[in-house]
């Protein structure tokens, strides 16, 4: 029997203001190939069963286009007689009573199995039952909702349990709503074939526990999440289990650094050779107030023109003896800014020209600011 996984598929999630050709978001798009690319796989495999252990969405309200995105897609697995178990995540469960899950919608295909209701629930094949404990608001049901599963394991059968939460405080993502696995019921996961979670956004192996897995996101959440490694998990249980991760294509995603005191020598060297299209993260390192004004970040951009994004990041030197002191709070950070020049730029027409160019970019921000009030 060969049953993919998948998880936390974000779909709907958008990032950066890059839109592509179609007047879509860049970064939304990127979620929805990933998708694809994971449905074009599991066509080509054609494994006895799916599963994806919730974040199908990224929001319980998604956008009319991430549900049909979501529904047409899935109606590619229908056409193939590929059945699909799916559970809800803390990102598609409502936090009130009041309004509907949106994975009740996948309800109108026939191969899809979802499981959004707040309770454990079996869903029963012939050869497998897959234990389906979705995400759940009121933790204080879990305990029964786990009795309830040990009690539904059928020996003449798979066992596969489905989650979505943290297995041990190390795979807390630090969201809304997301749970703790009780420790004292990790016996269950020994009674069971495979242990398939979502949550976690990298493919790992849990703890001590040979058949535990997280299968990851399919795309990278965040900017600070830099793994390559996103795709789906292949389970082949015969008479051995076998585990193997497969990776989908992603968009690079690229980290620099800059040593400001070494600014024309280190941009000299730049090694631009992937930055085609890629997220780019540019660290400046070293800065002192005169050279931060000197750097700017249209400077930065022009160098990585060919990049989708560039976000600069900024780390000033700490210089010894010289301390923040005073009541920072009191003044405005232009007058803070420019006594520091003066303070530390000693050449007089040096410190006239960054002063001027500081009090220039401080009315420009004033402005900005303006507008939006
Ligand atoms: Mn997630």
């Amino acid at each position: 029997m060969n049953i993919i996984h998948f998880s936390d598929t974000h779909l709907g999630f958008t990032d950066l203001d890059v839109t592509n050709v179609s007047g879509v978001n860049q970064r939304e798009a990127d979620f929805y190939k990933a998708f694809s690319d994971v449905i074009d796989a599991i066509i080509e495999m054609r494994p006895d069963y799916v599963i994806h252990t919730g974040d199908l969405f990224h929001r319980a309200s998604p956008s009319n286009r991430a549900i049909t995105f979501a529904l047409s897609q899935f109606k590619r697995l229908e056409n193939e007689e590929i059945p699909l178990v799916i559970i809800a995540g803390n990102h598609s469960t409502p936090r009130t009573s009041t309004s509907s899950p949106i994975l009740e919608a996948l309800q109108t295909l026939n191969n899809v199995h979802a499981v959004f209701e707040q309770h454990y629930e079996a869903v029963v094949f012939d050869d497998v039952i897959f234990h389906a404990l979705p995400h759940i608001n009121d933790e204080r049901i879990i305990p029964d909702a786990l009795d309830q599963m040990e009690e539904s394991i059928d020996r003449s059968k798979k066992n596969i349990m489905m989650m979505h939460c943290s297995v041990g405080a190390h795979y807390l993502m630090h969201e809304f709503g997301e749970w703790v696995y009780p420790k004292e019921r990790e016996d269950i996961f020994e009674k069971m074939d495979y242990v398939a979670l979502g949550h976690w956004h990298g493919f790992s192996s849990v703890g001590k526990h040979p058949n535990v897995y997280y299968a990851g996101s399919t795309e990278r959440t965040s900017s600070a999440d830099k793994r390559d490694d996103k795709g789906y998990v292949l389970l082949e249980l015969n008479d051995e289990v076998t585990i193997t991760h497969h990776t989908v294509q992603l968009r690079k995603s690229l980290s620099f650094s800059i040593d400001a005191d070494r600014y024309e020598e280190e941009v000299g060297i730049l090694d631009l050779s992937e930055i085609k299209d890629a997220l780019v993260e540019v660290k400046l390192i070293n800065l002192t107030a005169s050279s931060s004004i000197d750097i700017s970040n249209k400077e930065i951009n022009a160098l990585f023109e060919d990049a989708l994004h560039v976000k600069v990041k900024r780390e000033f030197k700490v210089v010894e003896g010289e301390s923040i002191e005073g009541d920072i709070e009191s003044i405005s950070l232009e007058s803070y800014f420019i006594s520091h020049i003066q303070e530390s730029v000693t050449d007089e027409v040096e410190q006239e020209r960054l002063t001027s160019k500081a009090k220039a970019l401080f009315s420009l921000y004033e402005e900005a600011d303006d507008d939006t009030h």
